[in-house]
């Protein structure tokens, strides 16, 4: 069967999501997914800040050659990737703190969001919704000049609204039933 063509191959991507390792793919498909969902093409790389620092400024180097906007970096443990970006471009970076080690993903927040002054890494929750969030910040930043994006944004806002209700609709239902 012909292999579907990839989807991102042929637009360029205005958002790089790197992480440290391939273990750190579950969460930060979080923040794949969800830039898929608003179409969004998404460059995909991995990359550490200590096993492969050149290799780091390589990647940093060509997504800004390929016209990225802004970095979403996930890594856990003593979690300098989002940091080392960071300090390697001017463009935005948002950082995904990942619980990989025995800390939970403490270490990882302490290390993403305890940046100097002068070099800012914008620090999300750690784990998926860090990740998602990630992902909707970027998208958030990318639809101020966008108008179809923030329509799609203001459309997902709508239905995450309405998703609350039904929830409270479905509870009062179930309770209803049991009293
Ligand atoms: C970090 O070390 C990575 O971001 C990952 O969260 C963690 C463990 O990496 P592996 O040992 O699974 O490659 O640099």
């Amino acid at each position: 069967m012909p292999k579907k063509p990839d989807p991102d191959a042929t637009r360029p991507a205005p958002v790089a999501v790197l992480m440290g390792s391939d273990s750190d793919l579950p969460v930060m498909q979080g923040a794949v997914d969800v830039l898929r969902q608003f179409g969004i093409p998404v460059d995909v790389e991995v990359t550490s800040a200590h096993r492969s620092p050149d290799r780091t400024r390589e990647v940093v180097r060509r997504a800004e050659e390929r016209g990225v906007r802004l970095f979403i970096v996930g890594a856990g443990g003593a979690a300098h990737l989002a940091g080392t970006v960071a300090a390697l471009t001017p463009l935005p970076v948002l950082g995904v703190p990942i619980a990989s080690t025995s800390l939970g993903g403490i270490d990882a927040l302490l290390s993403t969001v305890q940046m100097p002054a002068g070099i800012p890494v914008g620090t999300l929750a750690i784990g998926e919704a860090g990740a998602r969030n990630a992902a909707l910040l970027a998208i958030a930043a990318l639809a101020l000049s966008d108008d179809g994006l923030a329509e799609r944004l203001a459309d997902y806002r709508r239905d995450l609204a309405a998703g609350v209700e039904q929830k409270s609709r479905r509870l009062k239902e179930a309770l209803s039933k049991d009293g």
